[in-house]
């Protein structure tokens, strides 16, 4: 096994594989040792690389090497399941290796990245391997495509040490005019839509059985995209928006446009814009093997409607499976996705997926442009268009219906008898006691690695992205006795968005998990101090954005589990973003019963930091109860709100996010 990942060579260590001939494609072979001369010159060290028999490739090399690639699509899906088994097959490393030198010259990028990163992140005996994070190798998908024609020239013109950062303005992706635009700092937040990637890589919804079905996975797909929704409602709400209109009525047109702004550089084509007014269309694409209606969509839809209100869908042997109160919602979570763990996929369809596709596909349905899908049609740029909230508000509405069906927690299930909250407070450092802030921050990003392009050598880019001040929880708890318990920590909006009080049925779908974590209660008084940086949301900045700079020495750990501990919600957007008056929020803390909380397994080791919207690595979810508890179900008989839900072990403080308009330069260090 190579001591270091042989798939990112860093810094000084320059190295190049010793490709066997016969595996070279086609165009290269005739001129074989001039390719591996000029690229052996910049080398210090040559990584042999094993002959081994090559399996048969077949379809996967159909779709062709400049072209985009969407895991929304099922031919794309298809191969890309084809390929992730032939890395999963190969018998060992070198094997592996040898494969994926061959495959990488012949079979599209993004497919190849894809399947490259699920392999080594499911096979046994790639767990301390690593593959560069996508941002780095696909830049392009992340940021304003104008970088990277001044990132050519300045590598052309400007030595290496002088070169300064590109900076990306704020605004780039459109004006005031559009009200809209007032939450594209968070729905183009690079941290975000690597988040939002990463949760996809983690979670696929096709492959091997063994890759696919992973503990709670159903659940956790609403859970996550839930929490996704209460975020983004929480910023519009910030913004003097109103909450995000479900996409309910499917043939009326679509009032919200979108302009990416980005250009793929390995299609070497503008991702697609949809422009104001689009109705979602049939789309007949003979190119990606799709034949879908919008018809298709309603029956899933319908057919999805009836089994949550007869409490029981139909298998493929018509056999029914009744949504039982705990499980049901994981079971719902793989129907709607879909993936393959849905029960008949064949009668409830491809919901969920499909609807990415019909809106990807808008701008040319039949592909007479012979456009690609837009920003929507893949994981690693959806959540940039304001047509991912309302499609996913339509998805996690259906999810609540079958909530509200469910039983209420009655008292007894959520106090923990001899357990009181006394009080809660938040701290900033040097800042008002319960006055969170909010600021701007510029950050800087080495691009070059995603650039191909002489002469090499760091592009960095300077980009500007919301942040909050650190700051920590003091939460003073009396206990009875001697006990374990979950401290649950939400945050809401104190007002909906007339400026009234919530009834709690509403406000209940706007807390944001901020942070859960283990207690040890000793009798009598204890008092808790939780920094906000350790949440079980959030991964640091500094893992979302790693290899940030790569003059740095790597921690070996840092780089090995980067697969997986690259799904996280950026710490940077753990705080919506207030406004500068002030936005009056409440924040909520609860200490359970740990009898209905406790996991019994060995959580420790590395990537369970942020557990609760991803998991953690090859384990069961932490936390036994129903995700999103104590908020995930309508209220019990009597509670209109809040103040009224609460039990003893529970308590709400009121808090404010006062954002400051100002830019803060980078960080010492980046
Ligand atoms: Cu994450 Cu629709 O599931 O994008």
């Amino acid at each position: 096994r190579p001591q270091e990942p042989v798939f990112m060579p860093k810094g000084d260590q320059k190295k190049v594989f010793a490709v066997p001939p016969e595996y070279l494609s086609d165009k290269y072979k005739p001129i074989g040792t001039q390719v591996t001369n000029r690229f052996g010159e910049e080398a210090n060290e040559t990584v042999p690389v094993n002959r081994i028999s090559i399996p048969p490739m077949g379809e996967i090399l159909e779709l062709p090497r400049d072209s985009n690639f969407s895991l929304f699509i099922p031919k794309h899906r298809r191969i890309a399941g084809r390929l992730i088994d032939i890395f999963l097959g190969v018998r060992n490393v070198d094997d592996l290796l040898a494969v994926a030198v061959y495959a990488r010259d012949r079979v599209n990028p993004y497919l190849f990245n894809y399947a490259l990163s699920v392999a080594l992140l499911h096979r046994e005996d790639t767990q301390d391997l690593d593959v560069p994070s996508i941002i780095h190798s696909f830049p392009d998908k992340y940021v304003d495509s104008k970088v990277f024609n001044k990132a050519r020239e300045d590598a052309t013109v400007v030595p290496e040490g002088a070169r300064m950062p590109i900076e990306i303005p704020r605004d780039y992706t459109a004006s005031d005019l559009e009200e809209e635009h007032r939450l594209a700092y968070f729905r183009e937040d690079i941290g975000l839509n690597l988040h939002h990637w990463h949760w996809h890589l983690v979670y696929p919804f096709e492959a091997a059985r063994s890759v696919v079905n992973k503990n709670r996975r159903g659940e956790l797909f609403y859970y996550m995209h839930q929490q996704i929704m209460s975020r983004y409602n929480f910023e519009r709400l910030c913004n003097k928006m109103k909450r995000t209109e479900r996409l309910i009525d499917w043939n009326a047109p679509i009032k919200e446009a979108y302009f990416p702004k980005l250009d793929s550089l390995v299609a070497s084509r503008s991702w697609p814009a949809r422009v104001s007014g689009q109705k979602l269309q049939d789309v007949r694409r003979e190119v990606d093997g799709i034949k879908l209606d919008v018809e298709d969509l309603k029956r899933w839809r319908d057919r999805i409607y009836d089994a949550i209100h007869a409490g029981f869908v139909r298998d493929r042997n018509d056999r029914q499976v009744p949504l039982t109160e705990f499980e049901g919602i994981d079971v719902l979570g793989n129907i709607v996705e879909s993936s393959i763990l849905s029960p008949n996929r064949d009668f409830y369809g491809d919901m969920h997926n499909t609807g990415h596709i019909l809106l990807s596909y808008i701008h040319d349905p039949d592909h007479r442009h012979l456009e690609s899908f837009g920003v929507i049609g893949d994981s690693a740029t959806a959540m940039r268009d304001p047509i991912f909230y309302r499609w996913h508000g339509f998805v996690d509405d259906l999810f609540q219906d079958f909530k509200s069906r469910l039983p209420r927690y009655e008292e007894n299930r959520l106090n923990y008898p001899g357990v009181t909250v006394e009080s809660v407070n938040v701290t900033v450092q040097g800042g008002q006691p319960n006055a969170l802030q909010t600021f701007w921050q510029q950050s800087d990003v080495d691009l070059s690695r995603g650039m191909d392009f002489s002469p090499r050598g760091s592009v960095f880019v300077r980009f500007t992205h919301l942040q909050h001040r650190p700051f920590t929880y003091n939460i003073v708890v009396q206990s009875n006795q001697p006990r374990e318990g979950t401290c649950r920590i939400f945050l809401a909006p104190k007002f909906d968005e007339r400026g009234n009080p919530w009834l709690f049925r509403d406000q209940r779908l706007m807390f944001i998990e901020l942070d859960k974590f283990r207690v040890n209660l000793k009798q009598g008084e204890n008092t808790i101090t939780r920094n906000s940086a350790d949440s079980s949301v959030t991964i640091p900045f500094e893992r979302t954005y790693r290899d940030l700079d790569t003059s740095r020495p790597q921690g070996g750990q840092q780089l090995a589990q980067f697969n997986f501990c690259g799904c996280g919600w950026p710490d940077n957007l753990l705080i919506p973003k207030g406004s500068p008056e002030g936005f009056s929020c409440q924040l909520f803390v609860m200490i359970s019963n740990i009898n209905d909380d406790r996991i019994n397994q060995d959580a420790s080791g590395q990537c369970n930091d942020a557990d609760s919207y991803c998991g953690i690595k090859d384990k069961l979810y932490p936390d036994r109860r129903s995700m999103g508890y104590p908020f995930d179900r309508m209220p019990r008989q009597g509670v209109d709100t809040l103040q009224q839900f609460l039990t003893t072990n529970m308590r709400v403080q009121d808090v404010s996010i006062q954002f400051q308009n100002r830019t803060f330069k980078p960080r010492e260090g980046n």
